[in-house]
């Protein structure tokens, strides 16, 4: 690599001038980011080179995790991190008068997920390449990623992410690899003379699947694993002449069009499960290609097909890539003819599932006539499980209907994922300790009655690298100063700074660095969005997709009343928060986007008050993505994670705040649990319902939101604004249906059950705040004890438990 910061230099002029044609004086931040990208290229590849070679001589057990979604954000930062290279580099281009971090922003977000389940396969990734674990991502390439948001009359407007209208350096195609996938036609079986039945496929549609490759580099151990991306190009038949193209598919442009759209876009919902055709090819797509990509890595090793299992894991992230069990099946079946029960047995112990999600209207279910007509011999295969589970369902359990209807795959004209995906794989995971014993107890118990083995939980983690090492510079070395740098590659040390609890002057630098980076943020919010924002004021934050569950209303309900507080009081003394927000709204989901709609006026009423403004302040952070969280993470104080209890299977934002020394205001929902069990009381604010009282209301009813309503002063004070002549309402009726869900539709999320807490548990956070050096001290507590939250944690786990893999040694 660079002996030094001048070799550096050198290098990076040549490729300027060789592959670019420019000088450091007529090359544009632009072409310095290209060039850098290159530059880091060349010797990522020698490593990927080396990894791979290491993997196959080791004859390394190797894990795809197959995902629709990897939200990567940018790379350039954290490939030069991982290659200890990021102080050379930024040393090295300030002495020729450019700044890494201007580079930086030249990138695009690689925004290829909705949200926390996208992201956390993003830090997966991280995490298996710098434990040396030999795991691969499996993905879309989609030419449209996470669509961008725009806030044009304070109302949400999706515009589409052309993010590959600028190359993607870091990407591969590797047209040699490219893979067939069929869709559609018919099936005929035939009998052999053994009577073994073989099945040919005619009629069918054929698309091809050309693999992207992206690097994914360890941190300081030279391994490169790789994200593979796949993107659906048309069959390029040459030796048929274009008439009889035209004649076969119509239109040959049209049906370009119609086999690349499988590629073409990113679903932009997260917990919305709609059953369309379009998604369901995608799926397909990436696992047939997924599954036939794997068998040929198997093939090459030579090895007899019984020990499939001890060579390859493929993990599904949620029920989306759940075809990777009948595809499976088919392929060592159809194509390699092993028996049922061979292949069976290798499916089962190959394959494992975690499920991200709770809620009912996400669980996928695909309309049986869609899944025949789209995929017949799939289909054959997936009834045929379902066919012999009810069997052994029926011998466990005989007689009782309702039990195996309850469980059986196919019922009621649909084909139920997850089922498929736990009676398919080996293990079954949740996402927290909470979220797991839910799915245990309740959501999935019949399953866990009749599988309890497979079941385990996994508490999600997030990538300490990213969130804490890139993202916050100044923290990473006031905590190396302090406990050495040992916690860098083992962050469970992040526990020693417990030992500076009682330190004042570490206390302090651990405020100044909160507010330095304060600072920076309101620079950046007033260069971007031209609002002001005071420093001093504590920064709340709430940011995270925009749902019914997640509560961002109840949070701007609080606000209204801070609002209306301030105002029948002018001279109350509060101390100054400022609010943020960030959030997508699916573009379907109506509620969402009036939400959006109440916070931007809010902002807007609040923000030209200057009655109030000096004390409070509310900022709508347009586009929210993994490059705004990076910046803003590192500034907060109040890290917002009010759920509905029971609702968040874990969250992993909470844990990036609180890696970042933010004070969690927060539900007993998700992974809040286990930050409350790390951080002790003290440390922490929780409020609200318990997850079994909101389960027990849902099963039992005996919650009335109107009665809230009507006793509570200022929850009907507030509520009328919405409806009533208000500064908020401006005499319109567009948040009448916010009103209604909240008195009308009964509250699903307990907004109003929860309202009076959270102002209690507000109270508290501005009480405390002012007392900075204890404020300092639950910060540092929430710092030293997030090292149980590093995906590294999560991933040791995950190889141990459910992909049985150990580190590849002496890469480095
Ligand atoms: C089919 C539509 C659809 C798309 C995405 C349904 C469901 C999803 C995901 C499962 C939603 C998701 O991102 N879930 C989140 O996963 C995170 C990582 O485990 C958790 O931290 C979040 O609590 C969970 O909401």
């Amino acid at each position: 690599m660079f002996s030094d910061k001048k070799d550096f230099q050198e290098a990076f002029k040549k490729k300027l001038k060789t592959q670019f044609g420019k000088t450091v004086d007529t090359a544009t931040e632009y072409d310095a980011y290209r060039t850098l990208g290159a530059l880091v290229q060349d010797h990522v590849n020698e490593n990927w080179l080396k990894t791979r070679q290491e993997y196959q001589a080791k004859k390394a057990k190797q894990v795809y995790y197959f995902s629709m979604e990897f939200l990567m954000g940018r790379l350039l930062g954290n490939n030069l991190l991982n290659m200890q290279l990021l102080s050379l580099v930024d040393e090295g281009l300030e002495e020729l008068g450019l700044s890494l971090s201007a580079l930086e922003e030249k990138e695009k977000d690689a925004g290829l997920g909705n949200g926390g389940l996208g992201r956390l396969a993003a830090c997966f990734l991280d995490s298996l390449a710098s434990l040396q674990l030999a795991g691969h991502g499996y993905g879309m390439r989609y030419k449209y990623g996470m669509f961008d948001q725009q806030i044009i009359d304070g109302k949400q407007v999706e515009l589409p992410d052309d993010w590959l209208s600028q190359q993607f350096i870091w990407e591969v195609r590797r047209p040699e690899e490219a893979l067939e996938v069929r869709f559609g036609g018919h099936i005929s079986a035939t009998e052999n003379d053994n009577g073994d039945l073989t099945f040919n496929y005619y009629g069918y549609e054929q698309i091809q699947a050309v693999p992207y490759d992206v690097p994914v580099v360890g941190y300081n151990n030279d391994t490169v694993n790789t994200l593979r991306l796949w993107s659906a190009e048309p069959t390029v038949d040459d030796t048929l002449t274009k008439a009889e193209v035209e004649s076969h598919y119509g239109h040959f442009l049209d049906h370009k069009r119609s086999l690349e759209a499988i590629s073409e876009f990113l679903y932009p919902d997260d917990s919305n499960e709609e059953g369309k055709r379009l998604r369901l090819k995608q799926e397909y797509f990436l696992v047939s290609a997924g599954v036939q990509s794997v068998i040929r890595s198997f093939e090459e090793l030579n090895l007899p097909w019984s020990q499939f299992s001890d060579q390859v894991a493929m993990h599904i992230n949620d029920t989306h890539p759940a075809l990777i069990i009948p595809e499976l099946m088919r392929i060592l079946m159809d194509d390699k003819g092993l028996g049922w029960e061979e292949a069976w047995e290798i499916t089962q112990s190959s394959v494992s599932y975690t499920n991200h999600t709770t809620l009912v209207e996400a669980l996928e279910s695909w309309p049986v006539d869609m899944v025949r007509n789209l995929l017949p011999r799939v289909f054959m295969i997936i009834d045929e499980i379902n066919e012999r589970f009810c069997q052994s369902l029926w011998k466990a359990y005989p007689g009782e209907f309702d039990r195996i209807a309850d469980l059986a795959i196919v019922a009621d004209g649909q084909v139920k994922m997850a089922h498929l995906s736990i009676v398919g794989s080996h293990s079954v995971n949740g996402v927290a300790k909470l979220h797991t014993e839910i799915l245990k107890k309740r959501e999935m118990k019949r399953f866990y009655d009749t599988f309890p083995e497979r079941f385990n939980n996994k508490t999600n983690g997030i990538t300490h690298r990213r969130w804490l090492l890139h993202a916050n510079p100044s923290l990473t070395s006031a905590i190396t100063e302090a406990i050495g740098s040992d916690w860098k590659e083992d962050p469970k040390q992040l526990q020693r700074l417990m030992e500076k609890k009682d330190d004042l002057a570490f206390l302090d630098q651990l405020h100044d660095i909160k507010q330095e980076n304060k600072r920076n943020f309101a620079d950046w919010v007033y260069q971007t969005q031209n609002i002001v924002v005071d420093p001093n004021s504590i920064f709340d934050v709430q940011i995270k997709r925009l749902h019914g569950y997640k509560r961002q209303l109840l949070n701007a309900l609080h606000i209204m009343h801070l609002y209306n507080e301030l105002k029948s009081d002018p001279t109350l003394e509060i101390v100054p928060r400022t609010f943020f927000f960030g959030a997508k709204a699916a573009s379907g989901y109506h509620f969402a986007k009036k939400v959006i709609q109440l916070i931007n006026r809010i902002a807007h009423v609040i923000n030209k008050d200057p009655e109030v403004n000096d004390k409070i302040k509310v900022v709508f952070l347009p586009n929210y993505s993994v490059s705004v969280a990076e910046k803003i993470i590192p500034a907060t104080n109040v890290s917002e994670q009010i759920s509905t209890a029971s609702k968040e299977a874990s969250g992993t934002g909470n844990m990036k705040f609180m890696m970042n020394g933010a004070l969690t205001v927060g539900t007993m929902d998700g992974a809040n649990v286990e930050i409350h069990d790390f951080v002790g009381d003290d440390h922490i604010y929780t409020f609200g319902l318990s997850s079994e009282e909101v389960l027990e209301y849902y099963r039992s009813g005996g919650y009335s939101s109107r009665e809230l309503y009507e006793q509570d002063d200022r929850i009907r004070h507030t509520l009328d604004q919405l409806i009533h002549y208000s500064p908020f309402s401006k005499g319109e009726t567009d948040f009448q249906d916010i009103y209604d869900a909240l008195v009308t539709h009964n509250d699903e999320y307990f907004v109003l059950k929860d309202f009076a807490d959270y102002i209690l548990a507000q109270k508290k956070v501005s009480q405390d705040y002012q007392r900075t050096r204890q404020w300092n001290l639950k910060s540092l507590v929430n710092i030293a004890q997030s090292g149980a939250f590093s995906s590294d944690r999560t991933i040791q786990e995950y190889a141990r438990d459910i992909w049985q893999i150990d580190r590849v040694q002496s890469l480095k």
